[in-house]
């Protein structure tokens, strides 16, 4: 089956982001891949015209903790939206579905309890071959998809603002 290019998107489709604020929460777990996520996310929040003071970036240790960070960001920042970038690689246990299934629920919790978007940039795969393809190799970079879900999501709440 064929896997989809992360980082192919059709580039009129995106709204300017020249007056957004984004915050990126980033878990350390897997930093080789997940530090490639921020690099796409950050290059393409900026392609789209989002200036580096308007591009929060905050770690976190792993995915499990990416709903509280950013939860934090969307109480204590004026942001448009929070980027959530982090990488699961299935082990030998049944932990990597049990954090799947809670940062999952985390980050949809938090897009019905903020009036602001909270974008799932999370690589869940079998291999780390397969997140290394997802993060800036065959199949592109999963952090250039969650930034230009991120502008969207936001023009889409600025245009339904009173
Ligand atoms: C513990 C753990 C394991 C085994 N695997 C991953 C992983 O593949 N990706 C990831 O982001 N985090 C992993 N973690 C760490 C948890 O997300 C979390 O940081 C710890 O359970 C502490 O709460």
């Amino acid at each position: 089956m064929a896997t989809t290019d992360l980082s192919a998107y059709d580039p009129e489709s995106v709204p300017s982001s020249g007056d957004m604020k984004f915050g990126i929460v980033v878990s350390d777990w897997n930093k080789e891949i997940t530090w490639a996520l921020l690099e796409g996310a950050i290059i393409t929040l900026k392609k789209h015209g989002t200036s580096e003071e308007n591009i929060l970036v905050r770690h976190v240790p792993g995915s499990f903790e990416l709903t509280l960070g950013a939860q934090l960001i969307a109480e204590y920042e004026d942001t448009d939206g929070v980027i959530c970038l982090g990488c699961l690689i299935k082990g030998e246990t049944p932990h990597f579905e049990y954090i799947c299934q809670g940062v999952t629920n985390g980050i949809t919790e938090l897009n019905i309890k903020y009036n602001i978007p909270f974008v799932f940039g999370v690589l869940t795969t079998l291999t780390i071959e397969q997140a290394r393809e997802r993060a800036g190799g065959v199949h592109g970079n999963k952090g250039d998809e969650a930034a230009v879900t991120a502008i969207k999501m936001a023009a889409l709440r600025r245009s339904m603002k009173k």
